[in-house]
């Protein structure tokens, strides 16, 4: 395949907003505990062990100014922060990170796997806070014009199981984590919804077993999609 065609990690369909680019661009999704950050330590696991080395990052966050920012939309304030205001910081710091990061190593031709991106604002703003889904997605046509995700994992469990995985780790809760139950499933729905909307794009990953069969079913994924590049 040439530089500057961007095929995708199986045999589908072109996506309306990817641009020429050599590198793949990966993201994780699912709702809190539900182990996507550890699956992507063992995705970049595997592609290194295929000779790649791949750029690790997350949102919001990923650059310096993107990282202030997740501290002031995640940590809890003492006075209200609407939905409204939560979207428009996540999306700062999402156009932060895509022009000084993502962007920049998908062009150097890098492997970028994604801890969240925007199917997360769906998700949580979208299905969680009940934002209108057409604001999120113009937003997103300005924060990061032409750059869907080549592949995303989603990992889906119930609440009541990520939570208790979360409840055993025992962490304190940032503002977004101290949510309701009945917020965890709206956001579980919104996800599964885009799944039902791009199945080409988004792989569902039963996320209810252990590691390592949730590790087999990501590397079987990232063989096809190492395939589909050579
Ligand atoms: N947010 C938003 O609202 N809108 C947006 O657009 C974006 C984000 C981008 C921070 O996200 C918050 O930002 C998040 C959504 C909001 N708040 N909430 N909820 P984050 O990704 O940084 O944080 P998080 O979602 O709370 O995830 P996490 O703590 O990183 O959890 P995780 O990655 O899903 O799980 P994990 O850390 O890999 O695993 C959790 C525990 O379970 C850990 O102890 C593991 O060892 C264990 N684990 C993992 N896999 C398994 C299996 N298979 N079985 C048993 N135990 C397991």
């Amino acid at each position: 395949m040439s530089r500057g065609t961007w095929p995708i990690c199986a045999a589908a369909a072109p996506f309306r907003y990817a641009e020429p680019v050599s590198g793949r661009f990966i993201t994780f999704e699912g709702i809190e505990g539900v182990g996507k950050s550890t699956q992507l330590a063992h995705a970049a696991a595997y592609l290194r062990g295929r000779g790649i080395e791949p750029l690790l990052t997350r949102e919001p966050g990923g650059t310096k100014l993107a990282e202030q920012l997740r501290s002031l939309v995640l940590e809890p304030h003492d006075e209200p922060v609407t939905p409204t205001v939560e979207l428009l910081v996540i999306f700062a710091a999402r156009a932060s990170h895509v022009a000084g990061k993502i962007r920049p190593a998908l062009k150097r031709g890098s492997w970028v796997l994604c801890d969240r991106f925007t199917d997360a604002t769906e998700a949580y703003q979208g299905g969680g806070r009940g934002l209108r889904l057409a604001w999120i997605r113009q937003l997103a046509k300005i924060a990061h014009p032409r750059l869907t995700p080549h592949l995303t994992f989603l990992f889906d469990a119930p609440p009541e199981i990520a939570l208790g995985r979360m409840e055993k780790r025992g962490a304190r809760l940032d503002r977004i984590e101290a949510e309701t139950f009945a917020f965890f499933e709206r956001v579980r729905s919104g996800y599964l919804a885009i799944a039902v909307r791009e199945p080409e794009r988004v792989r569902v990953i039963d996320a209810t077993g252990s590691e390592e069969q949730i590790a087999a079913a990501v590397v079987h994924e990232l063989a096809n999609c190492l395939r589909a590049t050579e």
